[in-house]
C-alpha cells in the first residue's frame, strides 16, 4: 500500500507542470475561466456560482453560512484591504485574533497577509486575567506569541486592554482595596503590561460609560472615582513615552450621549494635562442600522486634539444570511470605511477578527452572526468589497 503511494506520487512528479494548480483561495473555475482548474495539495476546487470557484481546504463546508440552495453573493475586490487603507491615507487595516485560531494554518495564512492585515490585536491575551491572574505575577506567554507572529509578518500591534471592568481576575474585584492601594494596583499592572511590549497603540482604558453617559459602576470607579483614567494614562505613559495611548468603549459610533460623555472625558483630561493621544470606536453595528453621524462623530473627537481609531468593527446580522442583508452588509461596511477615509484624523481600522468563523457575535446574540467580511469558509463577502469602496 505504502509502496504503490509512494510510486504513484514519483510519477505524478514526473508529469509536465502544463496543468498548473491553482493556489490557497485561488481561483479554479467558473465561466470564462481559463486558469488551473485543480488546486494544490490540501485544497479542494469548490463550487461557487456559475462564475467562480475557489480553491478552498479539504472539508470545508460549501454551504456553511447559506440555509438555501440558492448561492449567495461574494466579494470581488482583489485591492487587498490594508493596501486600500494606506492609499486612502490611514496607517492600518488590521483584525484582532486570538491564540487557538492561530492553529488553523489556512486562517492564519490569510491573517499573516499584509496586503490584507498591516495591524493585529490580541482578542483576549492582554487583558488583565491573562497577564496578571495573580497579584503581581505578570504572565506574557499567549500575548508574545501573537506580538511574534506580528512581527515576523511586519504587522502593527494594537495593545487591548489596561484596565477594563471585564476579564478582571476576582483578586482585583473582591479585594476590597482602598484607594491608594488600588491605584497602585492599576499602576503596576499597566506599568508591567505596557512596559512589555514598547512601541504599540494600547487601548489603556476601556468601556468606562454606561449607554446613558454616566460613568459604569466596576471596582475602579467606585474606589477612585473618574481619577482611575488618568492614573492608568499616567502609568502608560511612564511605561512607554512612545506608546500611543487611548481609551476605548461601544456605542460611542455615532453622536450621542455616550458619545459626548467620551468628549468631555478627552476635555477633561486634556485640560488637566493627562496623556491621552486617541480615541477607539468599537463599532459593533448591526446591519442596516449604522449611525447616519459617524462621520460627524469622528471628527467631533479629532476637533479636540486626538486621533480615533475604529477598533472592533463587525456588522451583524440576524441569520439566516440571505443575498439583502450581505448587500445592505457590504453598504454598511462602506458608510463606516467612508466616514473613517473623510477625516484624516481616523488613522485606521481593526475589524474583530476577519472571519464569521471565529467570530464572538454568535455566542452572545442569539440568531445573529456573519459580521465579518469573510465568511466561515473564509470566502470573501461583498462586504470586503464594501470596505474597498469605502477607501477608494
Ligand atoms: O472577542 C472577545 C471574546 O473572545 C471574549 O469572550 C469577550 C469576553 O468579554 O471579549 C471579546 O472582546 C471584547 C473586547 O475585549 C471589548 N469590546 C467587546 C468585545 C466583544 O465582546
Amino acid at each position: 500500500m505504502i509502496k504503490l503511494s509512494i510510486s504513484s506520487a514519483a510519477l505524478l512528479s514526473l508529469l509536465p507542470l502544463a496543468t498548473a494548480q491553482s493556489g490557497a483561495w485561488g481561483q479554479c473555475g467558473g465561466i470564462g475561466w481559463t486558469g488551473p482548474t485543480t488546486c494544490i495539495a490540501g485544497y479542494t476546487c469548490t463550487y461557487n456560482n456559475d462564475w467562480y470557484s475557489q480553491c478552498l481546504p479539504n472539508g470545508s463546508s460549501t454551504t456553511a453560512t447559506s440555509s438555501s440552495s440558492a448561492p449567495l453573493p461574494t466579494g470581488t475586490s482583489t485591492v487587498g484591504l490594508a493596501v486600500a487603507a494606506k492609499a486612502a491615507g490611514k496607517k492600518y487595516f488590521g483584525s484582532a485574533t486570538d491564540n487557538p485560531e492561530l492553529t488553523d494554518s489556512s486562517y492564519t495564512a490569510l491573517l499573516s497577509n499584509t496586503k490584507e492585515f498591516n495591524q493585529l490585536t490580541p482578542g483576549n491575551s492582554m487583558k488583565w486575567d491573562a497577564t496578571e491572574g495573580t497579584r503581581g505575577t505578570f504572565t506574557f506567554t499567549k500575548a508574545d506569541e501573537i506580538v511574534s507572529l506580528a512581527q515576523t509578518n511586519g504587522q502593527l500591534i494594537r495593545g487591548h486592554t489596561c484596565v477594563w471592568h471585564s476579564q478582571l481576575p476576582g483578586w482585583v474585584t473582591a479585594g476590597n482595596f482602598d484607594a491608594s492601594t488600588l491605584t497602585s494596583i492599576i499602576q503596576t499592572h499597566t506599568t508591567n503590561v505596557v512596559g512589555h511590549f514598547k512601541g504599540k497603540i494600547w487601548d489603556v482604558v476601556n468601556e468606562p460609560f454606561n449607554e446613558d453617559g454616566t460613568w459604569r459602576t466596576s471596582v475602579f470607579y467606585n474606589t477612585l472615582g473618574s481619577s482611575f483614567v488618568s492614573i492608568a494614562l499616567q502609568a502608560a505613559r511612564a511605561a512607554d513615552p512612545a506608546a500611543k495611548l487611548y481609551v476605548n468603549d461601544y456605542n460611542i459610533d455615532g453622536t450621542g450621549a455616550k458619545s459626548t460623555a467620551m468628549v468631555n472625558l478627552v476635555k477633561s483630561l486634556k485640560a488637566s494635562g493627562a496623556p491621552i493621544d486617541g480615541v477607539g470606536i468599537q463599532a459593533h453595528l448591526i446591519v442596516g442600522q449604522v449611525p447616519s453621524t459617524i462621520q460627524a462623530n469622528i471628527a467631533q473627537f479629532t476637533a479636540l486634539g486626538v486621533e480615533v481609531a475604529i477598533t472592533e468593527l463587525d456588522i451583524r446580522m440576524t441569520l439566516p444570511v440571505t443575498t439583502a442583508l450581505l448587500e445592505q452588509q457590504k453598504k454598511d461596511y462602506q458608510t463606516v470605511i467612508a466616514a473613517c477615509k473623510a477625516v484624516s484624523g481616523c488613522i485606521g481600522v481593526t475589524i474583530w477578527d476577519y472571519t464569521d468563523k471565529y467570530s464572538w457575535v454568535p455566542s452572545v446574540f442569539q440568531g445573529q452572526g456573519a459580521a465579518l467580511p469573510w465568511d466561515d469558509r473564509l470566502v470573501k463577502k461583498p462586504a470586503y468589497d464594501g470596505i474597498v469602496a469605502g477607501f477608494a
